[in-house]
């Protein structure tokens, strides 16, 4: 397949409201950022996808977009965002806008008029019918929203302050493209787009995903945006199976680069209350998932490897032990995702394998989903108890991932001078970057290598297009895969259990080129009895 310079990148996700503040009012910003790019630089990333900035009344932390070229106040001006995008462009990091495409905020100006009559010039903007349909929005509740003023109902997947937009009107997807054009102007390196399997809806069919205008919509708009620029761009795509991804993917049909996917995000997400009742979790149902997608790309498509972004749980609590195995299984996660195909994803914080937290009060939780959830299945349908509901926010919650990144054992974690606007974890004291700087076994370190194992070894053209091939799959405790790319051959072999393993593997081991354990090499390479500690994963390079 055609190379491209996205698939070496190793990208970091920036949360801005929780990364730093330095201006004091407890909410991270721009030039906070700025001041930690030496950071990430030393890490080894080399693109962030910063999510939103926007101007917005921040329902939904940003995802409410009132005005897509403005730079919200509390983060700073467009000034900064100019300084930001150069500074990181001088460490060799480019910047990935999140568009928010599916919906704006209804402060945006488009929604403001319109509100107002049902002749206005921006009335198609949006989708207005005269009576609700059974659609239930995402965040609980329905998805249609009375407005007195003109007498209709308008249509909102998310919190009724995010109007869908209606793509069935032209104009949406010009102004649109001429706004992504601005921010490509502005030296941008790319973009992300949320929810963008929900733009071709069929409204009056039910249709939300993958509707028949999708891919249409989405090949209008690489023409219109990306074509012939380097660009990389990412589509959230919850919907997505390999057969859809391929779609979005392949470079022959110019839609995007590559899609987040979340078959194994979603995996142990329970059949009727979603990940507010999480199931056990199945090892040999994610190496299948996972193994799906390794396998799915023959150069018609390309993965986006994540565990964790600022919708979903640290993966060092959600999969991993995050007491006494918090540093060894953050790195074994780290090691299977950074071995695979594809181009990994780091979300803040997960350099330093923060965790979950646990606030006693609902009142401390911050996320609209939290909020409408509780109201819809608590208060409501009572499907959930109160404190059915709670283990489901401590386990699965998007605030998990929000709390203020730990810079140090100071106040308030190092965050801000202030009082920010999410609780920190409390756990800051211990875990922190300035701890993990001065750790030379620390999580970070082992993100560091994994990265430039990835970008600047003998390995790295196997590590970004070798091909993947799973060993035992069946084994309920054990992650082990293959590399293959030319003459070499790397094997990951990871001990997903609080247990002790033996096992044999028929290969031999030339070297072992990390491992989250401190060992000799002795120790260890005999792959024909091989014994694994707790957690432990060891990459080998392979006779
Ligand atoms: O997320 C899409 C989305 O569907 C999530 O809200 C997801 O369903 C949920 O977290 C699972 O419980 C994107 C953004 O990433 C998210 O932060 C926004 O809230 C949402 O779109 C609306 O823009």
């Amino acid at each position: 397949m055609e190379k491209q310079w996205w698939h070496s990148a190793v990208v970091y996700q920036v949360y801005p409201r929780s990364f730093y503040d330095s201006s004091g009012d407890g909410n991270g910003d721009l030039v906070g950022i700025i001041s930690k790019l030496d950071y990430l630089q030393q890490l080894g990333i080399n693109l962030i996808w910063l999510s939103p900035v926007y101007l917005s009344p921040m329902k939904d932390n940003g995802y409410d977009i009132a005005d897509y070229q403005a730079i919200d106040p509390r983060f700073g001006s467009l000034e900064d965002m100019r300084e930001l995008i150069a500074q990181a462009k001088q460490r060799d990091i480019g910047i990935m806008m999140d568009l928010v495409l599916n919906h704006s905020s209804d402060q945006h100006a488009w929604f403001k008029q319109s509100r107002q009559s049902r002749d206005n010039p921006y009335r198609d903007y949006y989708i207005w019918r005269d009576q609700p349909s059974e659609l239930r929005s995402i965040f609980g509740g329905s998805a249609w929203q009375y407005d007195s003023q003109t007498e209709q109902y308008y249509c909102h997947l998310f919190a009724d302050a995010q109007p869908d937009l209606n793509w069935e009107n032209p104009q949406v997807a010009e102004e649109i493209h001429q706004m992504i054009n601005w921010w490509t102007a502005q030296g941008v390196a790319g973009f992300r787009l949320d929810v963008i399997d929900l733009i071709g809806k069929q409204i009056d069919q039910g249709i939300t995903e993958n509707g028949p205008r999708l891919h249409p919509l989405l090949q209008q708009m690489h023409q219109a945006c990306f074509k012939d620029k380097t660009l990389v761009t990412v589509g959230e795509t919850w919907g997505a199976t390999p057969e859809l991804a391929k779609l979005y993917s392949d470079p022959a049909r110019q839609e995007l680069s590559m899609v987040f996917q979340f078959e194994h995000a979603a995996i142990d997400w329970h059949p009727q209350h979603s990940k507010w009742q999480p199931q056990p979790f199945n090892l040999v149902a994610l190496k299948q998932v996972l193994t799906k997608w390794q396998t799915t790309f023959n150069g018609d498509g390309w993965n986006a490897l994540f565990w964790n972004n600022h919708d979903l749980p640290r993966i060092v609590s959600r999969w991993g032990n995050d007491q006494q195995y918090r540093q060894r299984s953050a790195k074994l996660f780290a090691t299977l995702l950074h071995g695979m195909q594809g181009t990994p994803y780091i979300y803040q914080g997960e350099e330093i394998a923060m965790t979950n937290v646990r606030f006693e009060s609902l009142e401390d939780y911050d996320d609209i989903e939290i909020k409408n959830n509780y109201q819809e299945k608590v208060v409501e349908q009572q499907s959930l108890s109160h404190q059915q509901f709670m283990q489901g926010v401590y386990a699965s919650a998007r605030d998990n991932a929000r709390t203020p990144m730990q810079w140090d054992n100071s106040s308030n974690a190092g965050f801000s001078q202030g009082q920010p606007w999410l609780k920190v974890n409390p756990n800051y004291t211990e875990i922190n970057v300035a701890a993990a700087l001065d750790d030379p076994q620390s999580v970070f370190y082992h993100y560091q290598k994994l990265i430039a194992l990835r970008k600047s070894s003998e390995f790295s053209e196997l590590l970004i297009y070798g091909t993947y091939q799973l060993l035992l799959p069946e084994h309920p405790q054990i992650f082990a895969y293959l590399r293959q790319y030319k003459q070499q051959r790397l094997l990951v072999v990871a001990n997903v259990s609080e247990v002790d393993q033996r096992l044999s593997l028929d290969f031999k081991a030339k070297q072992v080129l990390l491992n989250n354990l401190q060992q000799p090499q002795g120790a260890v390479n005999r792959l024909g009895a091989l014994q694994l500690a707790p957690y432990q994963a060891i990459i080998y390079v392979l006779e």
